[in-house]
C-alpha cells in the first residue's frame, strides 16, 4: 500500500486546485455557454460527494457500528432500496438535467448569431476567417478574437482529420469534421485573454495545437478588424527591408500569404498581422522579437513534427532581420 503523509496530501489537493483556474479552465467560465455548463459540473460533483459519505458511513456501520444497528442494515431493504431505488432515482434525475442543459446549448446554436466566424482545423494549427467591415474575407490564424457580449457563430470545418475545437472558458467543445459544417454560437461575458486547445488526437504535433481566444469590447474589437483587414505594413527600417527581402529570398512565400504582397500560399499561417498575434506555432511559444528566430531556426525543436521546415542556414544577423520584419507585421 502507497502511504501518502497529510503533507503530500495537501500537496496533492494543492496542484489539484492550481490545475482548476487560470487560462484554460471550465471552472472560470467567461462565456453564456461556458456559464450554463458550471452548474450541470458543480452538481454532478456535489451529488457525487454527498453519495460517496453515505456509502463510508453505511460500510462504517456494517463493520464498527453497534449489534443492534448492524442487524438493522443486514435486512433486504437496503438492497433494493439503497442498491436499486436510490440510483435509480439520483441518476435519472441528473440525466434529465444534463439533457436539459444540452438542449439549451442546441437551441443557442440555432439562433442567428451576429457575425459569422470560419476556423478550419488543420494540421497542426487553426485558420481563423473573419468577415470584414466591408463583408470581405479577412484570414488569420492560431487567434480567435471576439466581441464581449455579442453572439458570434462559429463555423467548424476540416479539410483533413478530425479535430476538436474547444475553448473551455466560453464553451463546450465541438468537433470540426471533414466534409461537415458544425456550428456553435461563443458569446463572452468579459474581457481578457483565454486558452483552447484541440481536443481530439489528430496526429504528431496534436498536443501542441492550441490558441488564444481574445474577448475585447465591442469599439475595441472593431477597430482591431478594421487593422486585420488592411494589407500588411510596407518595412519602415532598413533592417524591416533586408528582413522583407530575405522572406521572399528564401521561398518563405511558398506556404505563406502575407497579403498586400506576392506571398499568397494558404499552406501555413497568414502571417499579414502576424506581429501582433499573441503566439507562434498555435500557442507553443509566446510572441516576442525572439521568438521568430527560434522559430524559423528551431521550430521542430519548439513544436516536432509541425509541417514547417526548420531553416538553419540563416546567420544571426539574417535571423533578426526576418524577425524585425516579421515583428513588424502588426
Ligand atoms: C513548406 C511550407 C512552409 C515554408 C516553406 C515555410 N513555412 Fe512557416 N509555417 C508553415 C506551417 C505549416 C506552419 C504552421 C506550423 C504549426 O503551427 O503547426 C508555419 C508557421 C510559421 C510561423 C508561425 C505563424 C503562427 O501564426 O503561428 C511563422 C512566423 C513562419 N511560419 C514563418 C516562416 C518563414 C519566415 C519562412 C521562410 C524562412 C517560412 N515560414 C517557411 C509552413 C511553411
Ligand atoms: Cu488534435
Amino acid at each position: 500500500m502507497i502511504r501518502v503523509g497529510r503533507g503530500g496530501l495537501l500537496l496533492a489537493l494543492a496542484f489539484a486546485a492550481t490545475g482548476c483556474s487560470g487560462v484554460q479552465s471550465a471552472l472560470s467560465p467567461s462565456g453564456v455557454e461556458a456559464l450554463t455548463i458550471d452548474p450541470l459540473f458543480w452538481t454532478s460533483t456535489w451529488v457525487g460527494v454527498v453519495v460517496t459519505l453515505m456509502v463510508v458511513v453505511v460500510v462504517a456501520i456494517a463493520l464498527y457500528g453497534p449489534k443492534d444497528w448492524r442487524a438493522r442494515l443486514g435486512g433486504n431493504w437496503l438492497v433494493v432500496g439503497g442498491g436499486i431505488v436510490f440510483p435509480v432515482v439520483v441518476l435519472t434525475g441528473l440525466f434529465i438535467y444534463g439533457l436539459l442543459v444540452m438542449q439549451a446549448g442546441a437551441l443557442r446554436s440555432q439562433e442567428a448569431g451576429e457575425g459569422t466566424v470560419t476556423i478550419t482545423g488543420k494540421l497542426w494549427w487553426w485558420e481563423v476567417i473573419y468577415s470584414g467591415p466591408n463583408g470581405e474575407e479577412v484570414v488569420s490564424a492560431n487567434e480567435l478574437r471576439l466581441p464581449v457580449g455579442r453572439a458570434v457563430r462559429l463555423r467548424l470545418l476540416s479539410d483533413n482529420v478530425i479535430h476538436s475545437f474547444w475553448a473551455p472558458q466560453i464553451a463546450g467543445k465541438l468537433d470540426m469534421i471533414p466534409g461537415r459544417v458544425n456550428e456553435v454560437v461563443f458569446e463572452a461575458t468579459k474581457p481578457g485573454v483565454s486558452r483552447g486547445q484541440c481536443a481530439e488526437y489528430c496526429g504528431g504535433a496534436h498536443a501542441l495545437m492550441s490558441f488564444y481566444v481574445v474577448a475585447m469590447e465591442e469599439a475595441e474589437y472593431a477597430a482591431w478588424l478594421q487593422r486585420e483587414a488592411q494589407p500588411a505594413r510596407e518595412p519602415a527600417t532598413p533592417e524591416e527591408t533586408r528582413g522583407r527581402d530575405l522572406f521572399f529570398a528564401n521561398g518563405c512565400g511558398a506556404c505563406h500569404q502575407v497579403r498586400g504582397t506576392e506571398a499568397r500560399s494558404l499552406i501555413g499561417p497568414d502571417l499579414t498581422h502576424v506581429g501582433s498575434r499573441l503566439s507562434l506555432g498555435a500557442a507553443a511559444l509566446e510572441n516576442d522579437p525572439q521568438a521568430f528566430a527560434r522559430w524559423i531556426a528551431d521550430n521542430q525543436h519548439i513544436k516536432p513534427e509541425n509541417l514547417m521546415p526548420p531553416f538553419r542556414q540563416f546567420s544571426d544577423e539574417e535571423l533578426s532581420a526576418l524577425a524585425a520584419y516579421l515583428d513588424s507585421l502588426e
